[in-house]
């Protein structure tokens, strides 16, 4: 039975989603546990529940919709993304692989068509990490989560639990998310993010792997003083250091072995034009696809920060995140994409992704795989990012062919369920 995606549906619920922000400045905000996250998946609950799934929010934040599978005990087949944004966001990251993931449920649903596999739609927690360290609903259902991260100070000073515990969340019980059992394939739809698919002029990405990631702050500490009394050789500006340290997380992959390696915040204390900076805070975001130059980069910089503290006279903290490893897609998985693209005869590539995604967490449960649509001019975490509407019906379309093939033929037929 052919069955098609309502691409009208689709957009419309994107657009829906769209108008849910914190509407501080331009773009889409919607942090993670912020009201505007919370209004988000209310939303997508109406949704399911329409499409006739069951909904559970798990002890991390996820939100789960479930169809039941024919088979009894098999192990789930995995889709969805996340709702949380960065700050001034387009409308498609995370939120895209979410609606589309429901669309496959209400397509499934109209045609009362029942797989042999559950089929779970994730909105998971936290994806993006800009209130706490990143990917917290799908490495807490990984086993990923470290329980020290809910005492940690995110970059306002709040803390993780905190921040749970006004969502309506126990911070105790986060780790209680973990799935015991595997899962029989995970598919992500998401947008590429990157300029690959726009400059082929084509409309699927099979990606090849996901990048590892290596997240943290560095924390440089000098001495506040007078900027007007205190001698240029007298002074441990905190700030100057920090701009060298800023020069030494780029040079990690213009002349080192990180791929990619970006300052994106930078605090400075007291912040006052006539004090000599004392106290500086800056984000460290390092990522390569191969899991050894993450390790490298890493310990490069440790040694350059002991050298820039050493020359500077100030002290140089650096504190990483749980790393999220590189990991490569399910080559079945991956040719069902390509498959099902060509048999739709839209044109597809093969590519790695420079984004980090939920789903390389997932990938520690069972075979997985994304699926790209093309980002115009490759633009993204920025208001700006747009996908043609036909590629993102055609993307949905081709993550319900992958599920439905994925269906009739994962060799899991013996795992546990996971729950
Ligand atoms: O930052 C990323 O790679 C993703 O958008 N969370
Ligand atoms: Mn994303
Ligand atoms: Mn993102």
């Amino acid at each position: 039975m052919t069955l098609l995606v309502d691409g009208a549906r689709l957009l419309d619920r994107i657009d829906q989603l769209g108008s849910i922000s914190s509407g501080t400045g331009g773009g889409i905000t919607r942090l993670a546990w912020s009201p505007e996250d919370l209004r988000a998946r209310s939303l997508v609950g109406t949704w399911a529940a329409a499409a006739g799934a069951s909904l559970r929010v798990d002890p991390a934040g996820n939100l789960i919709a479930e169809r039941p599978g024919s088979r009894a005990g098999a192990a789930p087949v995995v889709t969805g993304s996340h709702l949380d944004t960065v700050i001034g966001a387009g409308p498609l990251d995370g939120a895209y692989g979410v609606v589309a993931g429901i669309e496959v449920l209400a397509c499934l649903a109209e045609q009362g068509l029942v797989l042999d596999h559950p089929l779970r739609v994730m909105a998971f927690s936290n994806e993006e990490g800009v209130v706490a360290p990143p990917f917290t609903g799908s490495r807490a259902i990984s086993g990923g989560f470290v329980e020290s991260e809910l005492s940690t100070p995110g970059p306002d000073g709040r803390t993780l639990a905190s921040r749970l515990l006004d969502a309506g969340i126990d911070p105790t019980a986060v780790s209680r998310a973990r799935w015991s059992g595997s899962v029989a394939a995970t598919i992500e739809l998401h947008i590429e993010q990157g300029p690959v698919l726009d400059r082929a002029g084509v409309g699927i990405g099979a990606v090849t792997g996901i990048t590892g990631q290596r997240r943290g702050s560095v924390r440089v500490t000098g001495q506040a003083n007078h900027a007007g009394t205190t001698p240029m050789a007298a002074r441990r500006d905190a700030l100057v250091a920090a701009a060298r340290v800023v020069l030494s997380v780029h040079d990690l992959a213009t002349a080192g072995p990180a791929d990619v390696a970006t300052v994106g915040r930078l605090d400075t204390k007291p912040g006052v034009p006539n004090v000599v900076p004392g106290d500086v805070v800056l984000s460290v975001d390092i990522r390569a696809l191969a899991e050894a130059s993450g390790d490298s980069a890493i310990e490069r910089l440790r040694t350059q920060l002991a050298e820039i503290a050493r020359e500077t006279e100030t002290t140089i903290e650096l504190d990483v995140s749980p790393p999220t490893r590189a990991v490569l897609t399910d080559p079945d998985l991956r040719s069902m994409v390509i498959e099902s693209a060509e048999r739709r005869g839209l044109g597809c590539i093969e590519l790695p992704s420079g984004a980090g995604h939920d789903a390389s967490h997932l990938a520690s449960l069972g075979p997985m795989a994304m699926i790209f649509v093309p980002s115009i001019a490759g633009i993204s975490h920025n208001a700006a990012e747009t996908t043609p509407p036909e590629d993102l019906v055609a993307g949905a379309q081709v993550l319900l062919d992958v599920i439905r093939r994925a269906d009739n033929t994962r060799a899991d037929r013996t795992s546990k369920q996971a729950r």
